[in-house]
């Protein structure tokens, strides 16, 4: 108590005790993307009579789930594009937030055992150079000089027989991310409520008017729904459909080690993918349970063949011992890109297909949407991501980019 008589201001956020009874806008979602959304909406479009309502806790969804991997070596011209700007934008987001965000550029390699990985990698390369992205297709020496530790004929298995390497490839705190983008959309007066489900979504002669929530009702014109796996619900609630469909994503972290691996190792073949984080832990994923379900429980199945994956390509690990596990809900469409931007229903904005793919764009995400719902415009960057492309067959094609198995 005395304490807090000292900083009366919290170091993060503002308890909100009460709900008003409407706003300009309603974000639903605090993870990343509805946070960040927040932030530029008060930052670039001075709109702070805003509340973002989150179900659970600040960053508890696939936000702080997520393996953090940040990268842009994408196959298509708008997914690289996408993508670049946020890498462009992660750079200076420290310091807009004054907070350490362990941002750490360590290079990505995406092995390829196989003829056909080698072909498209170098598919990848071309389209990424093209853009003026750095990304090229490497010998196994040159990986070996970068992970000497590894087994490069992972135990004469599936030899690597080259790689996709992007020398931009980061990773990053993530749940400093939500931190950030909250912290910096709370002090310009954005109202972040937590613990506050929202139940449902009125709409009238096909415009959004408000929303019913487990804390009361709120009128509003615009709605923002940015829920990662629990879109498919807040989208019956509008009477919207879409070709999402929910699996499980796990990952698990090792106990902290010397610095060993500095690089991003990926392999979609051997269905894993490994960094080392600056507190020393490896923390590595495979890929989707093979099942839809809309749970966040994990498998004793997934760390097991995870394990033997990993073994695979560093057998010296044997002895290391997994600390955590953990699973989040991903989002999936069909062609592995987003939806996002304006809907059929004036003032419901969507930002979701974050699949597995969705901490990286965090900050473009954040920019584009809050353009969106500011202007009533989809954002250009955003614009082939419209849920319309599945009706219309305009798909967005970035399966051979997504970086796990599936
Ligand atoms: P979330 O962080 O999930 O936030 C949505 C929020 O909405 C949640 O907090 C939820 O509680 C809230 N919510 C839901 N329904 C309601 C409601 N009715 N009312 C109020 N609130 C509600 N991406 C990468 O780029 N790189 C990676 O390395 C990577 N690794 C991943 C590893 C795992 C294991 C997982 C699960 C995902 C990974 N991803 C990765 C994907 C990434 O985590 C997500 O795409 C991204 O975090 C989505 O952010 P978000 O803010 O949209 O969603
Ligand atoms: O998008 O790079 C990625 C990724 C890696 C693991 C999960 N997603």
């Amino acid at each position: 108590f005395a304490l807090a008589k000292q900083h009366p201001e919290p170091a993060m956020f503002r308890h909100r005790d009460r709900l008003k009874s409407n706003y300009d806008a309603v974000i639903i979602g605090a993870g990343g993307h509805g946070l960040a959304a927040a932030y530029y909406l008060a930052r670039d479009y001075g709109m702070t009579d805003i509340a973002v309502l989150e179900k659970g806790y600040l960053g508890g969804g696939n936000t702080g789930r997520n393996t953090t991997i940040i990268r842009s070596n994408y196959l298509t011209p708008e997914g690289v594009k996408f993508y670049d700007e946020s890498v462009r934008l992660w750079q200076d987001l420290a310091q807009d937030f004054d907070l350490n965000l362990f941002y750490s550029t360590r290079g990505h390699f995406t092995l390829a055992h196989t003829d056909s990985a080698i072909r498209t990698m170098r598919w990848r390369a071309e389209v990424n150079k093209h853009f003026g992205i750095e990304s090229e297709l490497v010998e196994p020496n040159q990986i070996k000089k970068a992970c000497p530790h590894m087994d490069l004929t992972c135990g004469g298995k599936a030899p690597v027989m080259g790689a996709l390497y992007h020398a931009p490839g980061s990773i990053a705190r993530h749940d400093a991310v939500a931190w950030g983008y909250g912290r910096g959309a709370d002090r310009r007066g954005v109202e972040i409520h937590q613990q506050t489900e929202v139940l449902g979504i009125s709409v009238e002669s096909g415009k959004v008017t408000g929303v019913q929530t487990t804390k009361g009702t709120i009128s509003t014109p615009r709605v923002l729904c940015a829920v990662a796996g629990f879109t498919p619900r807040l989208l019956q609630m509008v009477g919207l459909r879409s070709p999402l469909y929910v699996h499980p994503l796990q990952a698990m972290v090792s106990e902290p080690m010397k610095p060993w691996l500095d690089p991003i190792i990926v392999s979609g073949s051997l269905h894993v993918y490994v960094s080392q984080t600056a507190r020393g832990e490896l923390v590595m994923g495979a890929s989707l349970d093979p099942y839809e379900l809309h749970s966040t429980r994990s498998t004793l199945d997934f760390a097991e063949g995870l394990a033997a994956h990993m073994l695979e390509l560093f057998p010296f690990l044997s002895h290391v011992k997994i600390v955590r596990q953990w699973a989040g809900m991903a989002d999936m469409t069909p062609d592995f890109a987003p939806i996002m931007g304006k809907t059929a229903i004036a003032g419901f904005y969507l930002d979701a297909g974050w699949g597995t793919w969705g901490f990286k764009a965090t900050p473009v995400c954040g920019k584009t949407m809050a353009y969106t719902v500011a202007s009533d415009r989809s954002h250009e960057l955003i614009a082939k991501f419209s849920l319309d492309r599945f009706k219309n067959y305009a798909l967005v094609g970035e399966k051979g980019a997504a970086s796990v198995g599936h």
